[in-house]
């Protein structure tokens, strides 16, 4: 029965040096604007999403859901910070949208979600 703890023991010190803060790695957003259910100007709006890590802009997403159902996908800014998405969307007609973002992060691992916000 030692037996089987001591293997048990190192069996889980693998893991944990073969997983260094596994559950951190993935890119969970910080901060957004706009942020979830603020109402903004149309003329243009600012999209700026901050992530906890590093992300991979030339493999991850942003799209606007307009009021009627139509979606417009965004070019993401290049030359934005390593932890930030960043896109500017002109001209947005009056009513409720929404700002969906998909990320790939450094360690290969893609998060999304889905931001509502309201164009005045
Ligand atoms: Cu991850």
């Amino acid at each position: 029965m030692r037996a089987f703890f001591r293997i048990a023991f190192v069996l889980s010190a693998i893991w944990l040096l073969a997983h260094p803060s596994a559950s951190q790695a993935h890119a969970i957003i910080v901060s957004s604007s706009p942020a979830a259910g603020a109402t903004v100007s149309g003329d243009t709006v600012a999209i700026r999403l901050h992530f906890n890590s590093r992300i991979d802009h030339a493999r991850s997403k942003l799209t606007l859901l307009a009021p009627n159902g139509a979606s417009r996908v965004l070019t993401p800014a290049s030359d934005a910070p390593a932890d930030e998405l960043n896109a500017d969307a002109k001209l947005l007609p009056a009513g409720a949208w929404h700002l969906r973002w998909q990320v790939l992060s450094v360690d290969g691992h893609i998060t999304r979600g889905d931001i509502p916000f309201t164009v005045r």
